[in-house]
């Protein structure tokens, strides 16, 4: 009799267990829903909260500013015919402050130049700041009569010259170069066969933009690969120095790709004892 009482018990036990399981299922399955729901509806507020989760990053930022600025250039606009003018306000809105003798440039080398801004705090990008990392790496565009930012169907980077990706960069690419100051760093591709490469935004943007004002030097350095091609005697290097206004310091070294990655995954080692 006892254990038929408690089997009884027994039994009422696993059925309230068993439909507090469901509820709890049921409850899990709607939050997941109504997540994704609200992540899906449209791509505008995913790309949107990216950006401002970027920008946040960034204490003291006006983000809900500076994402209206952004979004400003290229809304209901062709995607054709954005040009980087269109950012100037996003670029105020910004409020770049330049971090002097510690600006680093690069042109074909963004692989091994953002494995060490990343790993060691010794230089910085224009992706490591504000004005770039917001977009890293994002693809966006607008559409006549649309208040959407489309992130699919939007025109690749050689398709037309002032689409809304392209543009960015080059606008931001010329506010960070504008603010170059003191002693400046770019890493150049020592395996390709013209490292100061003729339609690179370094070339065509960012030296056009340095103010020898508030600029020292500009050191190059010649990322070499063992099967490399070019060396700092590279005829587009004295083309570099030629482009550089008067007063600019010019400096090459040619240091190995091993030897930056060595440094990269050695936080100990001194910053100027990298090369
Ligand atoms: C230089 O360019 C070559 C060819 O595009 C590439 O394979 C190599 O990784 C680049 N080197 C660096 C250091 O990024
Ligand atoms: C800038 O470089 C020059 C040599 O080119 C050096 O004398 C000076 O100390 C450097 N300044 C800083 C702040 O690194
Ligand atoms: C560089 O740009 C010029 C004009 O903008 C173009 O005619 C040329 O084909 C480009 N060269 C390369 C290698 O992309
Ligand atoms: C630099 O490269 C050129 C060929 O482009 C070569 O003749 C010269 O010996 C090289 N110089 C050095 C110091 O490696
Ligand atoms: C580097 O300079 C350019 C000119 O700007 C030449 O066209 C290249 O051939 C040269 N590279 C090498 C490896 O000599």
């Amino acid at each position: 009799m006892a254990s038929g009482g408690s089997g009884s018990a027994e039994r009422r036990r696993r059925k309230r267990c068993l439909v507090f399981g469901l509820l709890t299922v049921l409850v899990v399955v709607v939050v997941v829903a109504v997540v994704l729901a609200v992540t899906l509806r449209k791509g505008k507020y995913t790309f949107e909260d990216r950006i401002l989760a970027r920008c946040e990053k960034f204490k003291g930022s006006d983000c809900r500013l500076i994402w209206a600025k952004f979004q400003k250039a290229y809304v209901g606009r062709d995607p054709c015919n954005v040009p980087m003018e269109a950012y100037d306000d996003f670029i105020a809105a910004t409020q770049f402050k330049p971090e002097c003798n510690r600006m680093m440039f690069w042109s074909k080398t963004k692989d091994v130049v953002h494995d060490f801004t990343e790993k060691r705090d010794c230089y910085v990008t224009l992706e490591d700041t504000l004005l770039g990392s917001v977009a890293d790496g994002l693809t966006w565009c607008g559409r006549v009569g649309s208040s959407e930012t489309l992130t699919t169907g939007c025109p690749r980077w050689t398709d037309c010259e002032n689409n809304p990706v392209r543009s960015f960069w080059s606008r931001a690419s010329a506010a960070f170069a504008e603010k170059a100051c003191g002693n400046v760093t770019v890493m150049l591709n020592g395996s390709i066969e013209t490292p100061f490469s003729p339609n690179s935004t370094f070339r065509s943007i960012e030296v056009k933009k340095f103010d020898a004002t508030v600029m020292r030097s500009l050191n190059v350095v010649l990322v070499t690969q063992t099967n490399s091609v070019s060396n700092c005697t590279n005829a587009s290097l004295k083309d570099l120095q030629k482009e550089l206004a008067a007063g600019i310091r010019y400096s090459c070294k040619e240091v190995s790709e091993a030897q930056i990655r060595e440094c990269s995954s050695n936080p100990e080692k001194p910053c100027g004892a990298c090369w």
